[in-house]
């Protein structure tokens, strides 16, 4: 297989684009077509002030690096989860988090869960859900809550997380299958600021996953290659799974799902009514949206937390 651009060997050949790339070529070309998504979405300009997520993943640094070349300016946010399985899984995410802003002279904001909030993801869960479930809920809503506050104290006027096209067509396909129109409603490329609540951005989603994964590699990013230890049996893998079966018969078919689902969009009204209707008002406690009657959901749970870990600890809560 020949690279489509100057007959050299190609380094990847993506069946659904009908395109085998060289790696030199395959490098140019990631960064041109974030760019057209970028202006195709209206995500920002290079006058904004960006915030990229950042996990140690392939995906997050990815689009760090890529953004960094094409010359946006994009400071870095890294969660510390505080999740010590697999192998030291939030060590080892945060070692290669800061190895790569330093080696590229960026900024990276570190924030510490335990720090913030009093206490690890996984202890944190076992003290409010007792061990029975996966701690990714309450590990779900702190990210959430972490990263609006640090884009809003920050002053950035936009937040992007590296999303690709599998975890967008996977989250599609599961908000489908439920018929969550409300998720449905506000699942895109963009999602637009409301007071209190930072715009949302995914320069990545029309990349499958395979291509961001070769880009790392091939741009000779160092990543954390191991998934976060909870993530295993999780519906999403289960969806990702069933679309790449699809794909391997259909190529193609996990873009022209997601894409199609953004052009019919266009043309239908999604009503977000009943549980889904996202009403907002500012948390008594720690001023954020939140749909709750009370206090944010962020709020109440680590106050549970904070109280039980008192408990034992004969602390404050
Ligand atoms: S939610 Fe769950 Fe992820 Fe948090 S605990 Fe790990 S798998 S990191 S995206
Ligand atoms: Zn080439
Ligand atoms: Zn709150």
């Amino acid at each position: 297989m020949k690279c489509r651009k100057c007959g050299e060997k190609a380094s990847l050949n993506m069946r659904q684009h009908k395109l085998a790339l060289c790696k030199e070529h395959f490098l140019a070309w990631v960064p041109e077509q974030t760019e057209r998504s970028i202006q195709r979405y209206r995500m920002f300009s290079r006058d904004d002030r960006i915030l990229v997520a950042v996990s140690g993943g392939k995906d997050s640094l990815s689009l760090w690096d890529i953004l960094w070349r094409l010359g946006y300016k994009a400071d870095g946010l890294y969660i510390d989860l505080g999740i010590d399985g697999g192998h030291g899984y939030s060590q080892e995410s945060r070692r290669l988090s800061e190895a790569f802003a330093a080696s590229r002279d960026l900024h990276l904001r570190v924030i510490s869960v335990e720090h913030e909030a009093g206490a690890a993801i996984p202890e944190a869960a076992a003290l409010t859900q007792r061990g029975r479930e996966k701690p990714c809920s309450l590990c779900g809503l702190t990210k959430r809550h972490l990263m609006n506050r640090a884009a809003q104290e920050g002053g950035y006027s936009v937040l992007a997380t590296g999303h690709n096209l599998d975890d967008e067509a996977a989250a599609l396909f599961g908000n489908t299958l439920g018929w969550r129109v409300g998720y449905l409603a506000r699942q895109g490329p963009v999602l637009e600021a409301r007071p209190g609540l930072a715009r949302k951005v995914k320069p990545l989603c029309r990349f499958y996953e395979r291509e961001m994964a070769a880009y790392a590699l091939l741009r000779g990013i160092a990543y954390i290659y191991e998934e976060c230890p909870y993530a295993e049996g999780a519906t999403t893998l289960y969806y990702k799974e069933l679309l790449n079966r699809l794909e391997a018969d259909r190529p193609g078919a996990k873009l022209s799902f997601y894409l199609g689902f953004l052009r019919a969009r266009e043309h239908m009204t999604f009503h977000e009514d009943g549980k889904d209707k996202l009403e907002l008002h500012p948390c008594p406690r720690c001023g954020q949206p939140t749909s709750a009657p009370g206090e944010c959901a962020y709020c109440r749970t680590w106050s549970k937390v904070r109280l039980r870990l008192g408990t034992i600890t004969g602390g404050e809560a």
